[in-house]
């Protein structure tokens, strides 16, 4: 394909660099991945991941073995940059910008006039404009864009990532792609960079909105969990199975309720709405109460977990998961991790957790000697009380007989 981009620095080789550089690679793009955790560059470099999703192995592999991707630690020379670091939130649910800012100071030195900046990563409403103020200070010698013109020096835009942690590889193509430029130039810049990959549509907008709408996805997400984990609390005390209930109102054609859970993990869901709260806390009511309900159920769950062993002295707990969502291995705000590390440290007996997805407990259960990460068939033939947290495969397909005289508590409803 004929393009002005052959070269492409991509910062940040996580959940969503490492994919984006190398599907950029196997479009015969020269990609440079910056990263600066030293053992994921060197575990790039060998052609392996160091995260796990699926296809994202053969696909590195490919790109590396091409020669068309290299993982470095300092950013290098490229046409494109991409931008795809972490934006988590700090005390009192505040955005925390600083990889952002590190990651546009790292790439500084490199830029020259007629580059294209991308932002990818999650980020609230002004960032990329505070971008721009903060390359005008680094660069004044660009051209960088002010005053919503890139006036032909870098070009700046928001391109947020909307893919599904699991299905990464398929989303990162077929996924419609909003693009919101600084300034219109921008965004027909970086339209020119992603058509290179994307199947679907493009879409054209200014940075902010841009902000707000993968804001405003996630959030909205947040509060359907919420409304079906409120469902769950409700049902439960009027002795309702509530994945029942949700089958019936969801063969309306105009409702989609979502699954109840243990709560709302992962670096998305849990953490974006509360940078549209922290932006509009007079405004934001419901946003931020969906977020309480759905981080209070985690302790709602660990309580049932606690009623249920009071029976035995010593109970045997089979904790199956600790990832936040199926079939992965990102324990990121997981909610399944926070009540096996409380479980751990209140419970009288003993704590068998199951997790195919990671070779050692993480370090929350350190000084739990009364936990231990096992395979699934010791947990289920040693345990008193059975709790699924996570709805992986392996999970869903134990067979009934498998649980006869334990005690299920099943949060993802797999066994209904
Ligand atoms: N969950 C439920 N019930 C449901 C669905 C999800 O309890 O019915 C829980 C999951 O178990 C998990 C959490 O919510 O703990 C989040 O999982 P998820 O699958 O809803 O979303 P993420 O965080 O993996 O990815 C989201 C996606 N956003 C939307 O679907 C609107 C993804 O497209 C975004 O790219 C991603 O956030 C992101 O990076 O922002």
């Amino acid at each position: 394909m004929n393009s002005k981009f052959s070269r492409v620095c991509v910062v940040g080789l996580g959940y969503i660099g490492l994919p984006t550089a190398a599907t950029l690679a196997s479009r015969g793009l020269d990609v440079v991945g910056v990263d600066v955790n030293e053992h994921a560059v060197n575990t790039i470099n060998q052609g392996k991941v160091h995260i796990v999703e699926p296809e994202l192995d053969v696909l590195v592999r490919a790109a590396v073995l091409s020669g068309n991707l290299r993982a470095v630690t300092k950013p290098e020379r490229a046409q494109a940059f991409i931008i795809a670091v972490p934006t988590p939130f700090k005390n009192g649910m505040k955005p925390d910008l600083s990889y952002v800012f590190a990651a546009l100071e790292a790439i500084a030195p490199v830029l020259e006039r007629g580059n294209l900046i991308i932002l990818e990563s999650t980020s609230p409403v002004g960032t990329t404009e505070a971008l721009a103020q903060r390359l005008a200070e680094l660069r004044p010698d660009l051209g960088t864009p002010t005053q919503r013109s890139c006036k032909g020096g870098v070009h700046l835009a928001h391109c947020p990532e909307r893919v599904l942690p699991g299905k990464v590889i398929r989303e990162l193509v077929e996924n419609d792609r909003i693009i919101g430029g600084y300034c219109p130039c921008c965004a027909a810049e970086a339209a020119g960079l992603y058509k290179l990959f994307v199947r679907g549509q493009i879409i054209l907008t200014d940075d902010k909105t841009a902000e707000m709408a993968k804001l405003t996805e996630n959030a909205f997400r947040d509060v359907n969990i919420a409304f079906a984990n409120e469902l769950s609390l409700i049902c439960d005390g009027q002795g309702i199975n509530v994945w029942e209930l949700i089958r019936l109102p969801n063969r309306h054609p105009r409702v989609s309720i979502l699954q109840p859970g243990p709560g709302v993990g992962g670096h998305c869901i849990a953490v974006d709405p509360w940078f549209i709260v922290d932006a509009a806390p007079e405004h934001a009511r419901l946003i931020r109460t969906a977020r309480e309900i759905n981080d209070a159920k985690p302790r709602w769950v660990l309580d049932k977990i606690l009623t249920r062993a009071e029976r035995f002295k010593n109970p045997r707990i089979a904790c199956l998961g600790l990832a936040f969502k199926a079939n992965i291995d990102d324990l990121r705000e997981s909610p399944a991790l926070k009540i096996a590390v409380e479980l751990a440290q209140c419970c009288p007996g003993e704590l068998l957790v199951v997790e195919p997805f990671i070779d050692a407990l993480p370090a929350g259960f350190d000084g739990a000697a009364n936990a231990r990460l096992v395979d699934l068939d010791e947990a289920l033939e040693a345990a008193d009380l059975v709790v699924v947290l996570v709805d992986h495969d392996v999970f869903t397909a134990v067979p009934r007989e498998a649980l006869a005289e334990k005690i299920v508590i099943d949060t993802r409803g797999i066994w209904n």
